[in-house]
């Protein structure tokens, strides 16, 4: 009996500790190392937060989860100068502190010290504002996390870009387009009465990496969410946020005038029009007093938009912002647009739209731009509009949900994806004026600053659908925060906060992230092509698709094998999509010799028996790519493998299985791809490449009517 019960306690414990992934980073579990807790013990004898705020509660709350979680113990509750004080710069107690506090810290900045002070021994907490502190309580919680010293601190942080932005593109009927993590977070059947933990966890983990803004709708969007039923639960869920220091924001469709108003246009410059707007736009902020603005995608894939009526993105834009400008709103305005009758490269219709409409944008406008000129594929060259628009603000639009990365299945960590965009020179201010600082305003002179990630987060228990998953979440809001943060320092604090410590481990786990980006562009899109996955689903490799109701969305458009060779010829003998980059990387993307092998097939049309720089025939190159990028995910199944002992067995074993399929899904990639270029090349695989085991035939043949993340009409 007693041996049944015990095995029964044991059995219930560990259930209750069962790694679900649901705590994200935000693990704070006990650190086994005595020493080094009674280390921290001695700088966190006390807590005082002055106040009693909603984001001061939740302050309170989070350092004595974290810290009980962490050390064992909650820090007494003191009033007075001793252990953590956590207050702003215009407290007297901070006051009386005199810290000189930079002058140029953000009003989200935080200051983090350890100082002496009347003989002992204080650490102090302060910012400009209470979500200043909200971000240095979590950044010091993160040191415990990372098992870093707190005896000798001197750190002040602030946020290089304003508003760090989760785009969710989730429908009203709870389904999410690209959504690969389960459906959409907002229940809004029982909102704005019931308010799930959820939601105060997802503002949690959103605070913890500076994520400051989260605009809930889809950018193919209903205007239903524009009416008082719906504005009620969008109210309800910005309440939840506001202490967390995130502000809602919304998608406007631009036909909303005629959907829900019952006018007969929606044309911009129509008065009605104009009015009915800002009548809206009034209405929203009687519901939500901080509303951040909106959203549009409009004249792209369908949407309504200006064009409609004959006018320009500037003028649809600037209705809107006309609208919003008396409650400081914004409008981010999205320039990924083509044209279904217009027959130039679609890589280079963004520029070709927005380019001329420079500085016709009112001051409360900033166009979202994708990081590259097609969509979010697994690597693209960035994109022209970034620097070439001097007088517009421009922010960043990342995709952190993988639709052509491999979905949920695949594990693939986007920093490297986000720096190698963000590092680039644009050179359209001068030489060094990267991409980074052209969002940031450093090179561009804009106040305006914004980077916007387009979410990977469902109702899966572990909220994105890969353990791994959560890693592009993380590095989306901890490069919004700081873009020279390299992808490694950021893949080590998430390993440690949400796998362990241990170094070994720790650098293991850290070396699977940096490979398995480019591992990925192997299996699907080596050496620069993009394109040729799977139709509509997007799921899987498909470069036979042709002849489509629009051949841009077909994949022969993009690779465009031919007997000859492969590629799509951007250069001024093809599209000439390289006269919208500056004259720098013209000359580089024109020159077969001084492109970089990552972008070849994108701007390029080359011989399959072209020699390309390793000495292998492009034809060679291809294959040897395809099978490289499947043998890194059998590297990465290897490593993880040798890591059970080190990882907890719920998420090892999760791992281990999606690992399995990764596997899987890059032979498939690899043998379907090599399979149908080698109709083209007419050449063998080499010979010491393992020959595919199934026909060409059979990877046309297969089909997945029910992958996830489309609508079914799409
Ligand atoms: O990547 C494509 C997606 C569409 C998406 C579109 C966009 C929201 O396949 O599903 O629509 O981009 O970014 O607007």
């Amino acid at each position: 009996m007693r041996i049944v019960l015990l095995s029964l306690a044991i059995v219930l414990s560990s259930a209750a500790l069962a790694e679900d992934g649901y705590r994200l980073w935000l693990r704070y579990d006990k650190i086994a190392d005595a020493r080094l807790i009674s280390q921290y013990k001695k700088e966190l004898t006390s807590l005082h937060i002055p106040g009693q705020s909603p984001t001061l509660l939740i302050i309170h709350d989070e350092l004595n989860r974290g810290l009980s979680g962490m050390l064992g113990y909650i820090p007494k509750p003191t009033t007075g100068l001793t252990g953590l004080v956590v207050a702003t710069v215009d407290t007297p107690i901070i006051q009386s502190l005199n810290l000189h506090v930079d002058p140029n810290l953000g009003e989200e900045g935080f200051v983090i010290r350890s100082i002496t002070h009347s003989g002992k021994r204080l650490l102090i907490l302060t910012a400009k504002t209470e979500i200043g502190l909200l971000y240095g309580s979590f950044h010091l919680l993160k040191l415990i996390q990372t098992q870093q010293s707190l005896q000798q601190l001197n750190i002040q942080s602030s946020p290089k870009i304003k508003l760090r932005i989760l785009n969710h593109w989730d429908n009203l009927d709870g389904t999410v387009e690209r959504g690969y993590a389960g459906f959409s977070l907002w229940n809004w059947h029982k909102l704005p009465g019931y308010i799930d933990d959820r939601y105060i966890d997802y503002a949690r983990a959103n605070a913890s990496i500076g994520i400051n803004a989260t605009v809930l709708t889809n950018v193919n969007a209903n205007a239903l969410v524009l009416t008082p039923a719906y504005l009620q639960k969008v109210a309800a869920l910005a309440n939840v946020f506001r202490p967390y220091g995130i502000k809602v924001y919304l998608t406007a469709r631009f036909s909303a005038p005629i959907e829900i108003g019952k006018l007969p246009t929606a044309d911009p410059l129509n008065e009605a029009v104009k009015q009915w707007w800002k009548d809206k736009v009034t209405e929203i902020y009687k519901y939500v007093p901080d509303f951040g603005g909106f959203v549009v995608k409009a004249n792209s894939e369908g949407q309504p938009g200006p064009q409609n009526y004959k006018r320009t993105h500037a003028d649809g834009a600037n209705v809107l912002a006309d609208a919003l400008a008396p409650y400081n709103g914004i409008v981010m305005w999205r320039a990924f647009v083509y044209d279904d009758k217009e027959p130039d490269d679609r890589v280079k219709q963004a520029y070709t739209e927005f380019k001329p409409l420079d500085g016709a944008f009112r001051d409360n406008v900033i166009v979202q731009v994708k990081n590259g000129p097609l969509d979010f594929q697994p690597r693209e060259p960035f994109h022209p509009l970034f620097g070439a628009l001097k007088k517009t603000p421009l922010m960043m639009e990342f995709q952190i949900t993988q639709e052509y990365l491999g979905q949920s299945t695949n594990l693939v960590y986007l920093a490297n994806l986000f720096k190698e965009v963000l590092d680039t020179d644009t050179y359209q201010f001068g030489k060094g004026s990267t991409v980074a600082k052209v969002l940031d305003g450093s090179a561009t002179g804009q106040t305006l600053t914004a980077m916007a990630g387009v979410t990977n987060i469902g109702t899966d228990r572990n909220w994105c659908g890969h353990p791994f998953a959560q890693a592009n979440w993380y590095a989306f809001g901890r490069l919004a925060w700081d873009h020279q943060l390299s992808s490694q320092q950021i893949a080590v604090e998430w390993v440690r906060m949400t796998f362990t410590n241990d170094t070994n481990t720790v650098a293991s786990i850290t070396t699977m992230l940096d490979q398995s980006w480019e591992a990925c562009v192997n299996y699907m899109t080596p050496l620069g092509l993009h394109h040729i996955m799977g139709w509509s689903h997007h799921y899987g490799p498909a470069p036979w698709i042709k002849d489509k109701h629009r051949a841009d969305w077909t994949s022969v458009y993009y690779h465009k094998a031919d007997t000859f060779g492969i590629g799509f010829n951007r250069t001024t003998t093809g599209s000439n999509a390289v006269a919208q980059y500056a004259p720098e990387w013209q000359a580089v993307f024109s020159s077969r010799q001084a492109i970089p092998e990552k972008y070849l097939l994108w701007f390029h049309h080359v011989g399959w028996n072209d020699t390309l720089t390793g000495g292998k025939t492009l034809w060679e190159e291809l294959c040897y790519r395809y099978y490289t990028g499947a043998d890194q995910v059998k590297q990465m199944q290897t490593t993880w493998d040798m890591l059970k002992p080190k990882i907890d067995s719920d998420r090892h074993e999760q791992v281990r299985q999606l690992l399995a399929i990764q596997y899987q899904e890059a032979t498939w990639w690899r043998n379907a791809c090599v399979l149908y270029f080698q109709t083209f090349s007419k050449q063998p695989i080499p010979a010491t490449l393992p020959m595919p085991d199934k026909s060409l035939s059979f990877y046309m043949s297969l089909e997945f009517p029910y992958a996830p993340g489309i609508k079914p009409q799409w």
